[in-house]
């Protein structure tokens, strides 16, 4: 375990923003480092399912996580910022869960590679997923959530945003702590990860299919574009 996940795990919060701070001053990977700080997360949950911590020091953990992010999110943008506007992604951590560390992760994450972020909270309805839909008509959506619980919540505000008619034009992409482990198709969704680094590969990935789709049906309709270049 590195100092970051130690310091974490152990609740030392002046250690945690001591290691960001040179993390920073020695230009360590700010993706990195947040990645270290969610493993001393994991020890954090590890010893509250043994008993050993409770939910205060739960609660402290996550208030540090997020010092610590608040620290690293302008570097990573500063970093990793990328100018050109890709697509809408509406995100949000699903009904009767408010995990929202990882959601918020990605989120940056998105807006830092040009996705405009539509971040819904926490302890999202399927409805309020659905009408957000309807109106931002996003190429992603994305789900949260970190409870054995939300897995079936998930499936169904997928079956939800089926149903809605809206699935056609947007990818669901789902993820956080055990719900990466779950196969994809079990729960109607296009992709499980509990690995943001993962997560944003696969969004790209889509992002840059339906844009060269778009371009070979435009192709079709207006060949002379292609020979003046300008497609
Ligand atoms: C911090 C924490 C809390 C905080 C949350 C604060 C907050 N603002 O989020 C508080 C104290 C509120 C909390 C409450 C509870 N918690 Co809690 N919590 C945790 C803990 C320690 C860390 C979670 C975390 O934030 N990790 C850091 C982030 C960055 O990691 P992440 O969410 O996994 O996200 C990463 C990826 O998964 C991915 N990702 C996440 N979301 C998405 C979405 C998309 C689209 C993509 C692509 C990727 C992606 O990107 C991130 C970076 O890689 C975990 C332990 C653990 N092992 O995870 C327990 C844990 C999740 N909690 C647990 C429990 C039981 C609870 C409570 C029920 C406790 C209680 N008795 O009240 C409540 C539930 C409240 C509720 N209704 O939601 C259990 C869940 C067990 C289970 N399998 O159901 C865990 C696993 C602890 C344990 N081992 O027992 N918790």
């Amino acid at each position: 375990m590195g100092k970051l996940s130690q310091a974490l795990a152990k609740l030392d919060k002046d250690g945690v923003i001591s290691t960001v701070k040179e993390g920073i001053d020695a230009n360590r990977d700010p993706i990195e480092m947040i990645e270290e700080a969610r493993q001393g997360l994991e020890t954090v949950g590890e010893k509250f399912e043994k008993g050993n911590f409770f939910l205060m020091e739960l609660m402290r953990a996550a208030q540090i996580f997020k010092e610590a992010a608040s620290l690293l999110n302008p570097v990573i943008k500063e970093r990793h910022g990328d100018a050109e506007k890709k697509a809408k992604v509406v995100i949000g951590t699903v009904a009767g869960d408010v995990h929202d560390l990882g959601k918020g992760l990605v989120a940056s994450l998105l807006e830092c590679a040009g996705f405009e972020v539509i971040d819904l909270g926490v302890d999202v309805s399927e409805q309020t997923f659905v009408e957000k839909i309807k109106e931002h008509r996003p190429k992603i959506v994305g789900m949260s959530g970190l409870l054995t619980t939300s897995i079936p919540v998930m499936k169904n505000t997928s079956i939800a945003i089926e149903n809605s008619g809206f699935r056609g034009e947007a990818k669901v992409i789902v993820g956080g702590g055990i719900v990466g482990e779950v196969d994809s198709s079990n729960i109607e969704v296009d992709f499980a990860t509990s690995n943001a680094s993962e997560g944003m590969r696969i969004i790209e990935e889509w992002v840059k299919v339906k844009k060269s789709f778009l371009l070979m049906e435009k192709a079709k309709h207006y060949p002379h574009l292609i020979n003046l270049k300008l497609l």
